[in-house]
């Protein structure tokens, strides 16, 4: 298990996240119909209310709560809020690193050895992911293998896919932002592999606690050019000229999207946790590829572009 304390992010400006309005979805999986299909096509996101099963959010809610308090979460990695930093006295850290950083440099953080060595308290309120659960946590492999779920993204995606990501994004309050990216940005997969994204809400996930925002369309214009800023992203000059929506979700909603969709969260603003699963799948005859090819297509260098 790795353990990683993140940097202090800069805030945000307002206007990265205005959106023109709220997404709107469909009702249940029987309701996803071939018009819905296409509307994911389209628009490369389709919001699912009441998808998955109060008594299955509820055990997988129970299950992080362990998690977060275990000193052994038995996953592959944790990872902390800059604002623990604080609390351990630990000085500021920002790493000076390129504007197409590799992917072991994206941690962006500090390892620690045990979570023994972390107060209490504060690695309760402050951990901000947890990755690599769904082997050993039969309550969280409930969501990620949930039948309705995996029959309707294999329909969409023409074609039988495995589990590739699993991470569970918690937003404590004034938890980070998750500057705008395409998830595709982050895999070392060719880049015509499918990717789904399916993002489960815990709780409710409000434009106010950091809810997704998405670009829609934005997946059909292909990869951008991603800079190291607040984090690997989206310059936030391109992205404040483009049509964006909120997408405010209720617990139990999904959202799919496509890893190449332009999306973002910002800052929790109120004084409640605001608790995600996001799962990625891939076919399941995808393989990984050398990361040359990642950087290439959604890095800067040699492009003479600049943000
Ligand atoms: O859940 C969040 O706040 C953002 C998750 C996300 O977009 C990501 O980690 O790729």
């Amino acid at each position: 298990m790795k353990i990683f304390v993140e940097k202090m992010m800069a805030p945000h400006d307002s206007a990265v996240y205005a959106s023109e309005g709220v997404a709107g979805g469909v009702s249940g999986w029987d309701a996803v119909d071939e018009a819905a299909v296409e509307r994911y096509e389209e628009d490369g996101f389709l919001l699912v209310r009441d998808a998955i099963p109060r008594e299955v959010v509820e055990a997988a809610v129970a299950e992080l709560q362990g998690m977060r308090e275990a000193d052994d979460p038995d996953c592959q990695g944790v990872y902390f809020e800059g604002l623990i930093r604080g609390w351990l006295g630990l000085s500021s850290f920002d790493p000076d690193l390129p504007d197409t950083p590799q992917l072991t440099q994206l941690a962006m953080s500090e390892a620690v050895d045990s979570l023994a060595e972390l107060p209490r308290e504060a690695r309760i309120d402050l951990v901000r992911k947890f990755m690599g659960f769904v082997v050993t946590h039969p309550p969280l492999a409930a969501v990620a293998h949930y039948g309705p779920l995996l029959r309707t993204i294999e329909r969409m995606a023409g074609t039988p896919l495995r589990l590739f990501q699993d991470m569970a994004m918690i937003k404590p309050p004034e938890g980070r932002e998750k500057p705008w990216h395409q998830d595709h940005a982050y895999f070392n997969l060719p880049l015509d592999t499918p990717v789904v994204a399916a993002w489960v809400a815990l709780s409710d996930a409000t434009i106010e606690n950091g809810c997704m925002h998405v670009m829609p369309g934005g997946h059909r214009t292909g990869p951008r050019i991603h800079f190291m800023r607040r984090d690997w992203q989206i310059c936030d000059t391109d992205v404040v000229r483009e049509r964006r929506l909120a997408v405010p979700m209720a617990v139990g909603d999904v959202l799919l999207f496509d890893g190449k969709l332009p999306h973002g969260t910002p800052t929790n603003r109120t004084e409640q946790q605001r608790w995600a699963l996001q799962l990625h799948y891939i076919p399941r005859d995808a393989r990984e590829v050398d990361e040359g090819l990642r950087l290439e297509t959604f890095g800067s260098e040699g492009k003479d572009v600049s943000c």
